[in-house]
């Protein structure tokens, strides 16, 4: 039976590609780390009774990861952990950098003493991409825009380097963004999402967000968590880019989502921090703009071109933006009702 290592586990992506693996049948490891609570862990209650074997660690903490390793001896690893908020990591940018850079070395490392056959899996992204203009795939020029996409940056070239300096099998997944019913709560989509689920059981009567014209490439977690296990399969490492090739606004995820609930909003046709929508049937206000949500330095544009995960993988997504949105709000008005 094979074994496979995944940090970030109780993560949105984590908990779907423990299922899928288990799914494919492998023993599944994950790495779990302290919190004060153990909610952490409601990604994958479903799992804990035996279905996946859990132990304490922490991207900072190399030791831990050493322990992991030696103890799993993986035959894949699959390192999802980082601290993923973009916006957050100009709050936190050196543990940022820790987590999300150093922490890759630290694993590889682990991986290059004690498990030296095993295939590691790089949760990589399109903020490596930054301020290149799209499409964007494997060979455009890497300009990140954030702490985030920095710290990535070093993660995605410490696996390239382990591959060119040990012939170690280490793969980067650049992966645009794809967000489902288990997406954390501050990322736009969900929080759009579950704000209109509420509005909808009138529970709540508006939302506030940063920049509505910034344009992500959107697909659903599912699909790109089986991608990520298709890359560690290719017959070589190699890096591997995961999107739907279709970008919408944020302003087009809200009109969507709202249309799904049957609520008619309306722009006062601003578009700047003054721009609010309000509600057609009652006139009141239901979107309006809070400079605390924008960035720094803003990703305006980033959709993928996954031709070589087509041609090399056979992968291509499966679930489309109308439906992306339409599962999240169905989720959320569960949730929320
Ligand atoms: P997520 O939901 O935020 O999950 C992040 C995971 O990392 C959680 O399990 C978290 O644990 C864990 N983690 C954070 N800091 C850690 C530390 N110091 N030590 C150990 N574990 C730590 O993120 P996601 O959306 O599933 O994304 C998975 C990976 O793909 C991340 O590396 C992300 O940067 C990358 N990525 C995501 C996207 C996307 O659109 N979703 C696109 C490209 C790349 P807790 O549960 O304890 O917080
Ligand atoms: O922002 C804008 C914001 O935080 C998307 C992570 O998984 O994908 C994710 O990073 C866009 C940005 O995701 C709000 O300015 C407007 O342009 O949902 P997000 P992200 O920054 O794209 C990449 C690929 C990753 O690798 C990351 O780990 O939406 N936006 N208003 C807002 N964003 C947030 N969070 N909140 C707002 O109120």
């Amino acid at each position: 039976m094979k074994r496979a290592l995944v940090t970030g586990i109780t993560g949105q992506d984590g908990s779907f590609l423990a299922e899928h693996l288990i799914g494919l049948g492998y023993e599944v490891w994950g790495l779990v780390r302290r919190s004060s609570d153990t909610r952490s862990c409601d990604r994958i209650r479903e799992l804990t009774d035996g279905k996946v074997k859990l132990r304490y660690g922490d991207m900072c903490d190399s030791a831990s990861l050493h322990r992991i390793v030696g103890e799993c001896k993986p035959h894949e690893i699959y390192n999802l952990a980082a601290q993923s908020h973009v916006r957050i990591s100009s709050d936190i940018p050196e543990y940022t950098s820790t987590v999300n850079g150093t922490g890759v070395i630290s694993l590889l490392e682990a991986v290059r003493n004690l498990a030296p056959e095993a295939r590691f899996y790089q949760a990589s992204t399109s903020e490596l991409f930054g301020s290149s203009p799209p499409p964007q795939n494997e060979e455009t020029v890497m300009h990140p825009r954030s702490p985030y996409g920095v710290a990535k940056l070093h993660g995605y070239w410490s696996v390239i380097n382990m591959r060119e300096s040990y012939g170690m099998f280490a793969s980067n997944g650049i992966l645009f963004n794809h967000e489902s019913e288990r997406r954390g709560e501050n990322f736009v989509t969900r929080k759009i999402t579950r704000a209109v689920a509420r509005i909808k059981l009138g529970k709540q009567s508006s939302l506030e967000l940063g920049n509505m014209d910034a344009l992500r490439d959107w697909g659903h977690a599912k699909d790109y968590v089986a991608g990520m296990h298709l890359i560690l399969q290719h017959d070589r490492p190699d890096d591997f880019v995961l999107a739907t090739g279709i970008a919408r606004s944020v302003r087009e995820f809200v009109e969507t989502a709202f249309a799904h609930v049957g609520i008619d909003i309306e722009s006062n046709g601003k578009f700047t921090i003054d721009e609010v929508y309000h509600r057609v049937d009652t006139g009141d206000p239901i979107i309006t703009i809070n400079e605390a949500f924008y960035r720094p330095a803003e990703v305006d544009y980033l959709c993928g071109d996954a031709s070589k995960a087509k041609e090399l993988l056979g992968w291509s997504p499966q679930v489309t933006f109308e439906q992306l949105v339409e599962k999240m709000v169905v989720s959320d008005l569960n949730l929320e009702g």
